[in-house]
């Protein structure tokens, strides 16, 4: 299987840590998102909205990170990422969801703002929208913060998806700003997943 992917993407990094997890090798293909080798025809072909990550595997081509992820899990039936147990499956989508109607698009906008600009030349942050930002990272991260109170992790006593599904933009707090500081649950769960063997080999070689 082919992962096109980025190294510094948050996207990106969930599924390569659940790939490395799951002891699934991918052959990997970095698309160079700063010099826009995403909008190159040969990929837009396989991902039409332009975005990495992207997996193919035969003539099958997947592309959302938590879709890719769920496959993944498919080719190694009983692992502990997921779950046959219908409330813990439901438990793990809920937060699978929540990340991406709330949490990954919060963490987002700082990303956009100060990282993918940047990047881009595209010019400085634009306050409105780090004012946006700021309402809905902490209305969300309260949220994240009381959950993870005498929690280890997201859902059940071990990592799941979720866990990797959430956490993977925090890598980002630093160079995006993400004010996440002064969440010490949140800070405290980010430091559990930093310690699993599959994140470290997940990460990127370089810092932005
Ligand atoms: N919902 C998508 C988001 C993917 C995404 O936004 N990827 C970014 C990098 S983190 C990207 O490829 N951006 C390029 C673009 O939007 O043109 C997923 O979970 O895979």
């Amino acid at each position: 299987m082919k992962l096109y992917h980025f190294p510094h993407s948050p996207n990106s990094r969930r599924v390569l840590a659940v790939a490395f997890h799951l002891g699934i090798e991918l052959e990997l293909e970095t698309i160079a998102l700063p010099t826009g080798a995403h909008m190159q025809p040969d990929f837009v072909k396989l991902n039409p909205n332009h975005k990495i990550p992207t997996l193919v595997d035969g003539d099958f081509v997947l592309w959302e990170s938590t879709a890719i992820m769920h496959y993944l899990v498919s080719k190694k039936p009983g692992t502990s990422l997921w779950s046959d147990e219908p409330r813990v499956q439901a438990d793990i989508y809920r937060w699978l969801y929540w990340n991406i109607a709330h949490w990954s698009p919060a963490c987002g906008i700082f990303v956009y703002e100060y990282v993918v600009k940047q990047f881009r030349n595209l010019g400085g942050p634009d306050p409105e929208e780090l004012t946006k930002g700021e309402e809905l990272f902490h209305r969300f991260a309260q949220v994240l913060e009381d959950h993870l109170k005498r929690r280890q992790w997201l859902v059940g006593d071990h990592v799941t998806l979720a866990d990797y599904a959430t956490g993977s933009f925090l890598d980002m707090a630093e160079p995006a700003h993400i004010p996440v500081a002064g969440y010490g649950e949140i800070n405290r769960w980010y430091g559990n997943i930093m310690n699993l063997d599959a994140w470290k080999k997940s990460a990127p070689a370089n810092f932005l």
